[in-house]
């Protein structure tokens, strides 16, 4: 899972982003994108997200470049949207268990929102959570769901840039006048 987060755990509002934050949103894009070294070069990561989160990406970026666009819903039509990097699955369990079998797909990463958080918080096939805290409150109308400090737990600098793939700014960041930071929790097997 990856995730931007609020002090009140917020994550949107009005179907957008609750903040501007550039370094994040490079953040997200470069590490959603990375293929780690060994991997050969016709692989791809796939996003995995709900049908409101695909709506909320400005339709200048969406579908995500060098991504599986993989969008979780029972109403969309697979005829609705013709590109090749578009999936369409009617449940986060269904599009796991097949992405996992593709020989083409490398890290799978869900990307929201509240619904399909939800669903993968409690799924032990989900052992990441990449959050950036941003440490302000936000008026927001979805959350990300609460992390249990028994199934998760907060991990080290060192293997956050070790799963993420690069170097990471340690430590409270500022951008736009917002103070956040990237962290990364761990399921406890
Ligand atoms: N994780 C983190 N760390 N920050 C986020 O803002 C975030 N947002 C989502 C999921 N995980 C996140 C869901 N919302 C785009 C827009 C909204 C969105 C996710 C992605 C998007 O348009 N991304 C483009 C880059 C856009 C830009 O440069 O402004 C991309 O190619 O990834």
């Amino acid at each position: 899972m990856i995730a931007a987060a609020s002090l009140n755990w917020g994550i949107g509002i009005n179907n957008k982003l609750p903040w501007k934050l550039k370094s994040d949103m490079a953040y997200f894009e470069r590490t959603s994108k990375r293929i780690l070294p060994i991997e050969d070069n016709k692989v791809q990561n796939a996003a995995i997200m709900g049908r409101k989160t695909w709506e909320s990406i400005p339709l200048k970026f969406r579908p995500l470049q060098n991504r599986l666009n993989v969008v979780i819903s029972k109403s969309l039509k697979k005829e609705e949207i013709i590109d090749a990097n578009f999936v369409i699955y009617s449940s986060l369990d269904e599009a796991i268990t097949d992405l996992s079998n593709s020989s083409k797909v490398s890290r799978l990463f869900v990307i929201g929102g509240s619904q399909i958080y939800k669903e993968a918080i409690t799924s032990p096939n989900c052992v990441y959570i990449l959050l950036t805290r941003v440490y302000k409150f936000f008026e927001c109308d979805t959350f990300f769901p609460e992390i249990n400090e028994k199934m998760f737990s907060l991990t080290t600098h060192e293997e956050l840039e070790e799963v993420v793939g690069e170097q990471v700014p340690k430590g409270r960041q500022v951008d736009n006048g917002m103070e956040y930071e990237f962290l990364l929790y761990k399921r406890i097997i």
